[in-house]
């Protein structure tokens, strides 16, 4: 994590890691995002993927093991879960072991006849997968439009590891955020309540703590721009003055009004992501959106 900082804080265009938005407060704070009325992904994609459900039930067939990248506390999945047919397995992948430890025996109480396998590892290099029925058809689940925080060579580093991991037969269920209007997206990302950019700014917190860093928390402010020429949400830590910071015993100038760029969330062009998709061995079999054309639920097969 310290390499991972200082090599972001010396570029010309400050920047860190988005995964490290993450600790136990961050994932506390996301999970509070995904309930704010500006916060449109969350609810849209439930509501695609509650009304998909009986189709992708019948595209996927009996017997299935659903693997899921990046579960966290498997919260969209009982929509699947609920729908697919006698599941053969479910294998939620995360790299918190804790929270895969407390979400298993909740979701054991309510589907008591699942095989239930975490995998503790990054979703990005998939992990193997334990003894599952080599048989069974193997389907993804990779929800909320988290491929979008992932750059260009990760999004095929993770396209092509499932495919290989999920097999010839392979399916994979897709949450892909759409391309809309500033209007929409800018509130989605700095909220009224301010609970995104204390997710933001969290980040600071994280590296003051873990680091032994000395940011002035109240010194950046957070900001969300629209990015149009790369399609995608920046968030950015914007410093409110000339200031230095020393981590790990280097010392970093910031000049008012510089940024640390610290995340990009894609908004996608379905037409494009063909490409990507293509690129990485899979196409779309069916796509589901909403009436709004916000978000789209993809089911994909191998190209
Ligand atoms: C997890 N990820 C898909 C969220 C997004 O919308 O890109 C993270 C997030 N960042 C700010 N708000 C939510």
């Amino acid at each position: 994590m310290l390499d991972d900082v200082l090599e972001g804080l010396a570029g010309r265009q400050k920047t860190l890691p988005s995964r490290l938005l993450y600790d136990a407060r961050g994932s506390d704070l996301f999970e509070d995002i995904t309930a704010l009325p500006e916060y449109y992904p969350t609810r849209t994609e439930t509501a695609i993927l509650t009304a998909a459900a009986p189709d992708l039930s019948r595209r996927i067939g009996e017997g299935a093991v659903l693997v899921e990248y990046g579960a966290g506390a498997s919260v969209k999945t009982r929509i699947l879960l609920d729908a697919l047919e006698a599941l053969a397995g479910y294998v939620p992948i995360d790299v918190s072991e804790d929270m895969l430890a407390k979400t298993k025996p909740l979701l054991q109480q309510d589907y008591p006849e699942l095989p239930i396998h975490p995998v503790v590892g990054n979703f990005l290099v998939p992990p193997p997968l334990p003894d599952i029925d080599p048989r069974a058809r193997r389907v993804g689940f990779f929800p909320g439009s988290t491929i979008g925080n992932l750059d260009d060579a990760d999004i095929e580093t993770f396209l092509a590891g499932a495919a290989e991991e999920l097999g010839p037969d392979g399916l994979l269920v897709l949450g892909v955020d759409l391309k809309k209007s500033p209007d929409i997206l800018i509130p989605a990302y700095d909220d009224a309540q301010g609970v995104t950019a204390d997710f933001n700014r969290n980040l600071l917190v994280r590296i003051n703590r873990e680091l032994g860093a000395d940011f002035d928390l109240d010194a950046f402010r957070h900001e969300a721009r629209w990015n149009e020429a790369d399609s995608r949400m920046e968030m950015h830590l914007v410093s409110l003055a000339d200031q230095s910071v020393t981590i790990g015993g280097k010392r970093f100038d910031f000049a008012a009004g510089e940024t640390i760029h610290t995340e990009n969330s894609r908004k996608f062009d379905l037409d494009e992501l063909d490409a990507v998709l293509a690129a990485g061995a899979w196409s779309r079999e069916a796509t589901y959106t909403d009436p709004g054309q916000l978000f789209s639920v993809l089911l994909l097969g191998r190209a």
